[in-house]
C-alpha cells in the first residue's frame, strides 16, 4: 500500500480523499492555491504544499506545478478527484512517466473514453445497449448524413466527439435543418475540443439520466455497484441524485451491471468507473462513461456499505478488490442534496463569508463539507460548498430525513440553494418519483419569482 498520496483537489473531494487516507494509514499531501490557504483540511494535513494563486488554470490545473509538488514532498501517488485534472489523459500519463502512480484508470482508457465516439464504439463491441445512430463519425458528404438520419429518423442530435457532459450538441427536427446543424456544430466542436468529428444519436424526448457505478482492479475482477438516478437537473449540473432509481426493474439493472462490468474486462478497465444511460420507456441506451469518482459517489457508499474512495486507493495501489458481485447488496435509500453557494432561484453564485455553519445529523445522515462558520467561500470555484447525503430503509424515510436535515441546517453569510431542496423535498412529482431530466427546468419556469 502506499505510504503517501497527493490530492489534486480542493474542497470537499479534498477532504473526503484525505479522510480515505488516513483511515487506510496513508499520509496525504494537499496542495492548495493562494485562495485555499485557510482552508481546515489544509491546515490539518500532514503536508501542503501551495501550487500557485487562485486562479484555477495557475494551481489546480498547472501540471508541472502538481507533479512538482508531489516530487518535493516524495508522494507516491496522486489522486485527481473530479473535474479539474481528473479527466486528463495527458494528465494522467505524466504522472506516470514521472514515476507516480495515477489513481483512477490508465491514460489509454481515459483517452477512449473522453472521444464519445470511441467509447460508444467500445461499448457496441463489449455489448453496452447505445443510443442507436450513426456507426462513428459522420462522413462530409451531405446525402450521407442525410441517409444516415433517415435511417435513424427525426428527430436526432449531433453531438460533437471531442464534447460530453452538455457540451456541442444540437437537436435537429427536420431534414431541412440538418446539414447547417452539423455545419455548426462542427465549426464549434473544432473551437471548442480541438476536434470537429460529429456523431448522430435518435434524441430521447423525455429520458431519465440514470448511471451505473462500476469498480475494477487491474486482474479483471470487477463489480457493479448499483445505480443513480441524476435527472433532477438544471443547465447540465445536477443538483440531486439518490440511489437506487425509483421504479426501475432490478433485473432489468441487474443485466445492464453485468453488461458494464463485462466491458470493463474488455477493455481492461481499472479503478472507479460511471457509465451514464439515458432510460426511456423500460429501455437503457449508454451516452458516456466518466473516469472519475463523481460527486454523487455518496448515494452508492450509503445503500452498499462500499467506500469507494478507499476502494479506488486500493486497486490503485495493486490490491485485488476486497469484495466480489455477490458481496454487493443494495440496501434502503438514498438522496444527495448538493448544496451551492448561490441564489436559489436565480442561481447567480454568492461567495463571501460564512457567518454560521450549522450541519445536520442523526440517524442516515451524512454531510461531506469542508465547510465551517467563518470560512470564506472564494469566487474562483465551482458553488458547491457540501452535500447532505441520507439514508434510510425506504425512499419515503430518506425523503422524511432529508426534509429534518435540511431544517436543521444553518447557513448565514451566503446564500444557498437549501431553499430549493426544502421545497422539491415536498413536491408531489418528485415524491411519487420517476421524474425525467427536463422536470426540474419545467418546475423553476412555473415557480418562477
Ligand atoms: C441525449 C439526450 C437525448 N437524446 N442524447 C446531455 C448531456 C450529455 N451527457 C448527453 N445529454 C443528452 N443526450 C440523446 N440521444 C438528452 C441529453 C440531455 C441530458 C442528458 C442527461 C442529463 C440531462 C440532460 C439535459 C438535457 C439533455
Amino acid at each position: 500500500m502506499f505510504k503517501k498520496i497527493l490530492v489534486a483537489n480542493r474542497g470537499e473531494i479534498a477532504l473526503r480523499i484525505q479522510r480515505a487516507c488516513r483511515e487506510l494509514g496513508i499520509k496525504a499531501v494537499m496542495v492548495y492555491s493562494e485562495a485555499d490557504r485557510e482552508a481546515k483540511y489544509v491546515k490539518l494535513a500532514e503536508e501542503a504544499v501551495c501550487i500557485g494563486p487562485a486562479a484555477s488554470t495557475l494551481s489546480y490545473l498547472n501540471m508541472p506545478a502538481i507533479i512538482s509538488a508531489a516530487e518535493v514532498t516524495d508522494a507516491e501517488a496522486i489522486h485527481p478527484g473530479y473535474g479539474f485534472l481528473s479527466e486528463n489523459a495527458d494528465f494522467a500519463e505524466r504522472v506516470e512517466k514521472s514515476g507516480f502512480q495515477f489513481i483512477g484508470p490508465t491514460s489509454e482508457s481515459i483517452r477512449i473514453m473522453g472521444d464519445k465516439v470511441s467509447a460508444k464504439q467500445a461499448m457496441i463491441r463489449a455489448g453496452v445497449p447505445c443510443v442507436p445512430g450513426s456507426e462513428g463519425e459522420l462522413p462530409d458528404d451531405p446525402a450521407a448524413i442525410r441517409r444516415i438520419a433517415k435511417t435513424v429518423g427525426y428527430p436526432v442530435i449531433i453531438k460533437a466527439a471531442g464534447g460530453g457532459g452538455g457540451r456541442g450538441m444540437r437537436v435537429v427536427h427536420t431534414e431541412a435543418a440538418l446539414i447547417n446543424a452539423v455545419q455548426m456544430t462542427k465549426a464549434e466542436a473544432g473551437a471548442a475540443f480541438g476536434n470537429p468529428a460529429v456523431y448522430m444519436e435518435k434524441f430521447l424526448q423525455n429520458p431519465r439520466h440514470v448511471e451505473i457505478q462500476i469498480i475494477a482492479d487491474k486482474y479483471k475482477n470487477g463489480v457493479y455497484l448499483g445505480e443513480r438516478d441524476c435527472s433532477m437537473q438544471r443547465r447540465h449540473q445536477k443538483v440531486l441524485e439518490e440511489s437506487p432509481a425509483p421504479g426501475i426493474n432490478r433485473k432489468l439493472i441487474e443485466r445492464i451491471g453485468e453488461r458494464c462490468v463485462a466491458a470493463c474486462k474488455k477493455i481492461g478497465y481499472r479503478g472507479a468507473g460511471t457509465f451514464e444511460f439515458l432510460y426511456e420507456d423500460g429501455e437503457f441506451y449508454f451516452i458516456e462513461m466518466n473516469t472519475r469518482v463523481q460527486v454523487e459517489h455518496p448515494v452508492t457508499e450509503m445503500v452498499t456499505g462500499v467506500d469507494i474512495v478507499k476502494t479506488q486507493i486500493m486497486v490503485a495501489a495493486g490490491e485485488k478488490l476486497p469484495f466480489t458481485q455477490r458481496d454487493i447488496v443494495m440496501r434502503g435509500h438514498a438522496i444527495e442534496c448538493r448544496v451551492n453557494a448561490e441564489d436559489p432561484y436565480k442561481f447567480t453564485p454568492s461567495p463571501g463569508r460564512i457567518t454560521m455553519w450549522h450541519a445536520p445529523g442523526g440517524p442516515g445522515v451524512r454531510v461531506d463539507s469542508h465547510v465551517y462558520t467563518n470560512y470564506f467561500v472564494p469566487p474562483n470555484y465551482d458553488s458547491m460548498i457540501g452535500k447532505i447525503i441520507v439514508h434510510g430503509d425506504t425512499r419515503e424515510q430518506a425523503m422524511a430525513r432529508m426534509r429534518t436535515a435540511l431544517a436543521e441546517t444553518v447557513v448565514e453569510g451566503i446564500n444557498t440553494n437549501i431553499p430549493l431542496h426544502r421545497e422539491l423535498m415536498v413536491d408531489a412529482k418528485f415524491m411519487a418519483g420517476g421524474t425525467n431530466i427536463h422536470y426540474l427546468e419545467h418546475w423553476l419556469e412555473q415557480h418562477k419569482r
